[in-house]
């Protein structure tokens, strides 16, 4: 039994499609704590957070956009993940863009180094999210978050990320769509880049299996960042950035699957539903059905007989 804390972060300053503020309410209208608790886990819901009021932030770069309260949620959101994990709890974010993971997992991270753990990362997505803000062509911060774990330059005017992820520590999965500046830097750095043209090849298990290996090995912290558009839009609609060839239901949940029986995961983020685009719910329920085989709900208990 796990002890889970949703920690609702209505953040929608990362892109400039408004809708994804709507996310926390529409996970739990889907029922995301009932089926945590279902399962036999504690749940405690903290609410949605409000961002802290910052500074007035500069951006040489001009394109960026809605800086300000983009480090207003990393302040709040670093805290509250932090605060989470020193409680011997899971936390689970409800999303809000991918910009919030520039706070989440900056609480995992500091987290982490206070008990002296490493950290890893799991980055579920059609996107690598590898641009700073130097480099965003769109200004939208929500593809930036990488970066910052990594500990590129150019976060100038963010806190210090605490203790940054090397590189052999993170994992990309699921992704098909990378800018050219993303692309130039990827290269130079050791990230495991598991794209979809990998997947195909090599199957949705045998990469995520050794990297879990790593992470066991090391004694790891584990945080996964799942968006929305990891999956394939055809069954996934509700996210301002689909792109097609994502994973199917099967394989998503399979992921899940995977995680769970690893006992690895400590935080997880869910991120980009924007329930304005959804079609009667079903994306906010695919993500709690997702969020239900990662905490352990499986169609039977011991494995089918062999016939052999
Ligand atoms: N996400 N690379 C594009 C950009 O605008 O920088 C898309 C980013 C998508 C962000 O997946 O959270
Ligand atoms: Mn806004
Ligand atoms: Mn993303
Ligand atoms: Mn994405």
């Amino acid at each position: 039994m796990t002890q889970t804390i949703l920690i609702g972060a209505p953040v929608d300053s990362g892109q400039r499609r408004p809708g994804c503020l709507m996310g926390p309410a529409a996970y739990r209208v889907a029922g995301l704590a009932r089926m945590i608790a279902d399962l036999g886990h504690g749940v405690t819901d903290w609410g949605d957070v409000a961002p802290v009021t910052v500074a007035p932030a500069h951006c040489p770069n001009p394109a960026v956009d809605q800086l300000p309260e983009t480090l207003g949620w990393t302040e709040i959101l670093r805290e509250k993940v932090e605060d989470a994990l020193a409680q011997d709890a899971m936390p689970i974010t409800l999303g809000g863009d991918h910009s919030l993971a520039l706070g989440t997992v900056a609480g995992a991270a500091a987290h982490a180094r206070r008990i002296g753990r490493p950290l890893f990362l799991l980055w579920l997505d059609a996107h690598s999210d590898f641009h700073t803000p130097l480099t965003t062509t769109s200004g939208n911060l929500h593809g930036t978050p990488v970066a910052y774990i990594a500990g590129r330059e150019g976060f100038e005017s963010f806190p210090p990320f605490p203790a940054p992820i090397p590189a052999q520590r993170i994992c990309l999965y699921g992704i098909r769509s990378v800018d050219p500046a993303e692309h130039a830097a990827l290269l130079r750095h050791d990230i495991a880049i598991n794209d979809m043209r990998v997947l195909d090849e090599r199957g949705i298990v045998a990469p995520l299996r050794e990297f879990l290996t790593a992470v066991r090995e090391a004694g790891g912290m584990l945080h996964v960042s799942l968006d929305v558009d990891f999956l394939d839009p055809s069954i996934a609609p509700a996210v301002g950035t689909t792109v097609p060839g994502g994973t199917t239901f099967r394989e998503a949940h399979l992921v899940m699957e995977l995680l769970h029986e690893s006992g690895l995961v400590t935080s997880l983020d869910l991120v980009e539903l924007n329930p304005f685009l959804d079609d009667r719910g079903r994306t906010a329920k695919l993500m709690v059905d997702l969020v239900a085989s990662l905490m352990g709900k499986k169609v039977f208990d011991r494995p089918t007989r062999s016939f052999a």
